[in-house]
């Protein structure tokens, strides 16, 4: 089940839908098609039916400039029963110990904290009496709430909507840590900060920033979960129609490049921070994105003709989100890609959405020693080459972003 967005959900500019009369700068400007895909994170059993595919096109507000999906998918399908966990890479370990001592630097009142989308409680438990007393996360996908209730992190499965969490106490700290961006509903998403915050309260919202995406290539990141591709001027529009202002600002590496959004209430006691503004050239930019897009697809589809050519047997490491992306857009089966090694055990011994291409463990890789890798992971591409010594001796990797890399 999908519907058509009709209104910048940064700025709320009306445009018409697709089919309907309309002025030319009423509309939302198309910048990146990917066609028809099936949801990225639908890793299935043999025995079971994938969710469908859905329409994968980037449009852009021609106020606001916010990139955004074209369809809304039912959060429902996507998040019930979620494949994704939050990495316990070293990678994303040093993450959290840097993003827990910068909200620290933003914020002496830290007892109490609530992650909206949560996951399985990862990022909870690291901050648990680390230093915060009291830990309550929100995800709506009950078989990760389960897991993080029964690790001890208090989790309310469900959509963190007004109607959800006006039962919640207002928290000193409040993080969004990539899930603003799958969130439909951006209006109901600042009021219901609003509830869950007091006047001095911290509001910590990461997501993937769309200058890296263009920076780095990575259209991979484009798939129905994430309905949005944040600036800091989108950001800017939406604290303008809510009770929240931008505090500061701070950029990570993670995901491939990723902004944190300080917020805060107005009217509180502590002062803005100077951050530097987008400079606006979102069309040029994206335009240059789909046109890299392309050619990076064909890259990659005769580089690994021309290795099945001669004889050489390719697979794949990370069955992330981003794979399926890839694999799609190449249309690769497992006639190209005999196997995608993975260390999720919601996703081993499934087959990747689209291509049916199977995920085994990553044992794999060093059991069967392939010819060549793709790492669909390439976000931690160091950390995974490091830790993968054997296929180092003997095979070669290839990493698809920011350009397709044979190492
Ligand atoms: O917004 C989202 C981002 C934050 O994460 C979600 N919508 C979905 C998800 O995107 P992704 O699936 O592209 O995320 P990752 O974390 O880049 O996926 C990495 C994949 O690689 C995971 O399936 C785990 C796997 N992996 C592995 O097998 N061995 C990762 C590491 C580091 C490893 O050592």
């Amino acid at each position: 089940m999908f519907k058509h967005h009709t209104h910048c959900r940064a700025c709320n500019f009306a445009f018409s839908a697709p089919g309907t009369k309309c002025q030319p700068n009423d509309r939302l400007i198309p910048v990146l098609d990917l066609g028809v895909q099936p949801l990225a994170n639908d890793f299935r059993r043999e025995d079971e039916t994938c969710e469908g595919h859905y329409p994968l096109k980037v449009m852009l507000c021609p106020r606001c400039k916010l990139a955004q999906l074209s369809v809304v998918v039912d959060p429902k399908t996507l998040y019930s029963n979620y494949a994704y966990v939050t990495s316990h890479s070293q990678t994303m370990m040093r993450h959290f110990d840097e993003l827990r001592n910068d909200i620290m630097v933003e914020t002496t009142v830290a007892n109490s904290v609530l992650e909206i989308g949560s996951n399985d409680g990862t990022f909870l438990a690291f901050l648990k009496n680390n230093p915060f007393e009291t830990v309550l996360g929100c995800d709506p996908a009950e078989n990760l709430a389960k897991i993080a209730n029964g690790r001890g992190i208090p989790t309310f499965c469900g959509l963190f909507t007004v109607e959800n969490c006006d039962c919640q106490k207002a928290k000193d700290v409040v993080i969004a840590r990539h899930v603003m961006c799958h969130i439909d509903d951006w209006t109901d998403f600042m009021v219901s900060l609003e509830r869950v915050t007091h006047d001095e309260s911290l509001v910590v919202i990461e997501v993937p920033y769309y200058k890296d995406m263009i920076n780095r290539n990575s259209w991979d990141q484009v798939y129905a979960e994430h309905l949005s591709y944040m600036s800091i001027g989108a950001m800017e529009a939406l604290c303008a129609r809510s009770s929240f202002h931008i505090h500061t600002i701070k950029k990570y590496g993670i995901h491939g490049g990723s902004v944190v959004f300080f917020l805060r209430k107005n009217g509180s006691v502590v002062k803005p921070v100077p951050y530097a503004k987008d400079e606006d050239q979102a069309l040029g930019e994206w335009q240059m994105l789909s046109d890299n897009k392309e050619d990076m697809v064909l890259e990659l589809k005769s580089l690994v003709a021309d290795l099945r050519t001669q004889g050489k047997r390719v697979a794949a490491y990370g069955a992330s989100a981003k794979s399926t992306v890839w694999l799609n857009a190449c249309g690769f089966t497992a006639k190209e890609i005999s196997y995608i090694c993975d260390n999720t055990p919601q996703k081993q011994y499934t087959f990747s959405p689209g291509s049916n291409i199977p995920v085994l463990c990553e044992g794999m890789l060093t059991a069967d020693l392939p010819d060549c890798c793709i790492c669909f992971a390439w976000n931690f591409f160091q950390e995974i080459q490091a830790k993968e010594v054997i296929f180092n001796k003997t095979g070669k990797w290839i990493v698809p972003v920011p350009s397709v890399k044979v190492m």
